[in-house]
């Protein structure tokens, strides 16, 4: 029986309004496992208005403590229901319960930790000068809008959602349509714990139609979202349009730089986690090992061989060690991109292809792929693939490594594998990326700023930047000076 999911809106599932509804897929089995309702500016105007009167009505008027204790209250819940929500979200994503456990279980970190800032951020005095005194208020915004993507729908939710309510916003969620229902599911959990209906709505749908509805809504005040940099860009400049605000965490090209004195058994299992986790659908995933050429060879034999033994199957397996992508889009896409590798004289080393034995011939299978031979210039080496394929490039030095990571549009995430404590920092402060890891990739933690330079984001997630970036400013300036002041004082004369 599949299960069909409304939106929520002030606190209850309710239809599209036009009554639509659309499949989601399970991606190992081609499966329709939900119906989802199809939403559009109608859907999307009703959630703002439910939003809005949540605001108006109690929401901005709560203290942080009061927040405090329902985001303590709500990191409880989902901590008991971490077993069903990665279920969940394994089966529509395709990404192995072994992930999805771990991240799930990370969430209520989230909410605690935002419960902490809610109730102990502090507004500050201007130092304005002996006759004034300047407190500043910090705000909410009012209706925000979140956009979401399929990779990680709950992590990444929660990591736009925690603050938007720390800092006293209600919320419009637009998950991505190849994930939809786990974000529903999470709404459910926010009423169990008590946030009252209409602080938290969701609307399903397609980026086009409610996703552009939601950024084009003059009654939204910001919009945070995660995606594609096209996506990024286009949404972006409707929300400027009409001079909203914007978070945006957009694509990734992150490289991975193994240097000869690395303990090179961590590095190379530290890129394969790098390259590989989420079948390579990661904004930071490693897409360009970049080895010390004495080592080069050595790194990537190894790494050919572990690659091809990794274990594809079932989702819902605990030993499995990846699943298939997302979506046909994402396997047509990454065969189109070892298409282009090869085209271009790429030497591909591993993978390549998909698995051709039952039950895998059924899902979107791909084994994971790596490419040596590449040139800088190559496709392959600038593009964001999105998919299990990783490119290693030899390096002669440290000035070439460091080229090499910068020589690209994007700069979200990047990695550097050395034992040598000045080296790395040396190269960390040399990288363009919002986040650079040393002898590790794709640690997170809610107090650490996550963000893209270049081509991968505006703005930040996590920590105290993502909650400030949650309000606004009002200076109130008063006048402390007893003395009687009259700028025209005089002007009678002239009349
Ligand atoms: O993402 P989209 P898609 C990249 C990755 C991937 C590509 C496409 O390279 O191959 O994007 O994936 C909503 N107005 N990333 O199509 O389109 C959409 O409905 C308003 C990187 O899944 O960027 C979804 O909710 N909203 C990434 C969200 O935007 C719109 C994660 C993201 O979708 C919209 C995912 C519009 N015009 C993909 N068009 C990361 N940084 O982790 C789409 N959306």
């Amino acid at each position: 029986m599949v299960r069909t999911y409304g939106h929520l809106i002030d606190g209850e599932q309710i239809a599209a309004a036009s009554g639509k509804t659309f499949p989601v897929e399970n991606p190992a089995t081609l499966e329709v496992v939900a119906e989802a309702a199809d939403g559009d500016a109608n859907d999307v105007a009703r959630a703002v208005e439910a939003s809005q009167t949540a605001f108006d009505r109690y929401w901005r008027r709560t203290t942080g403590r009061e927040r405090a204790a329902l985001l303590t209250r709500f990191a409880e819940i989902i901590a008991s229901r971490v077993d069903q929500l990665a279920q969940h979200e394994t089966i529509i994503t395709g990404r192995p319960i072994r992930e999805m456990r771990a991240q799930v279980g990370r969430i209520p970190d989230w909410y605690a930790y935002y419960a902490g800032i809610a109730q102990t951020a502090q507004e500050v005095v201007a130092p304005f000068g002996p006759q004034y005194l300047n407190y500043v208020q910090r705000l909410p915004l009012g209706v925000v809008g979140l956009i979401t993507p399929w990779n990680h729908p709950l992590l990444i939710l929660t990591k736009k959602l925690a603050p938007a309510l720390a800092a006293g916003n209600t919320v419009v969620v637009k998950p991505s349509e190849f994930a939809p229902t786990t974000a529903v599911e999470l709404a459910q959990l926010a009423l169990e714990a008590g946030f009252p209906p209409g602080v938290l709505n969701v609307v399903t749908g397609y980026g086009p139609s409610a996703g552009h509805a939601l950024a084009a809504h003059p009654g939204v005040a910001k919009i945070d979202l995660t995606g594609g940099t096209p996506t990024g860009k286009a949404v972006a400049s409707v929300v400027g349009g009409r001079l909203g605000k914007v978070t945006m965490e957009l694509g990734g090209k992150a490289p991975v730089l193994i240097f000869a004195d690395a303990d090179l058994d961590q590095a190379v299992a530290g890129a394969l986690f790098a390259a590989f986790i989420a079948a390579g659908q990661t904004c930071v995933q490693g897409a360009r090992i970049l080895v010390e050429k004495t080592v080069y060879d050595q790194v990537t034999d190894a790494l050919v061989s572990r690659a091809n033994a990794i274990r594809l199957g079932d989702p819902l397996d605990p030993a499995t060690q990846m699943g298939p992508l997302v979506s046909q889009r994402q396997l047509a896409r990454t065969e189109q991109y070892v298409q282009i590798g090869l085209a271009e004289g790429a030497r591909l080393v591993a993978g390549g292809y998909r698995p051709k034995e039952p039950p895998l011939d059924r899902g979107y299978y791909y084994r994971p792929t790596i490419f040596t031979d590449v040139k800088p210039h190559m496709r392959i080496f600038r593009e964001e693939i999105f998919g299990p394929v990783t490119c290693v490039v030899p390096f002669a030095d440290e000035e070439e490594a460091i080229r090499l990571a910068n020589d690209c549009e994007y700069g979200l995430g990047a990695a550097v594998w050395t034992q040598d404590v000045k080296r790395a920092h040396r190269v960390a402060q040399r990288l363009e990326a919002g986040v650079v890891w040393v002898n590790d990739h794709h640690r997170i933690d809610p107090s650490s700023p996550w963000g893209g330079w270049k081509a991968s984001g505006i703005g930040r997630e996590n920590g105290w930047d993502a909650y400030w970036d949650y309000t606004q400013t009002r200076s109130v300036i008063v006048n402390l000076d007893p003395t009687p002041f009259d700028w025209y004082a005089g002007s009678e004369r002239y009349s």
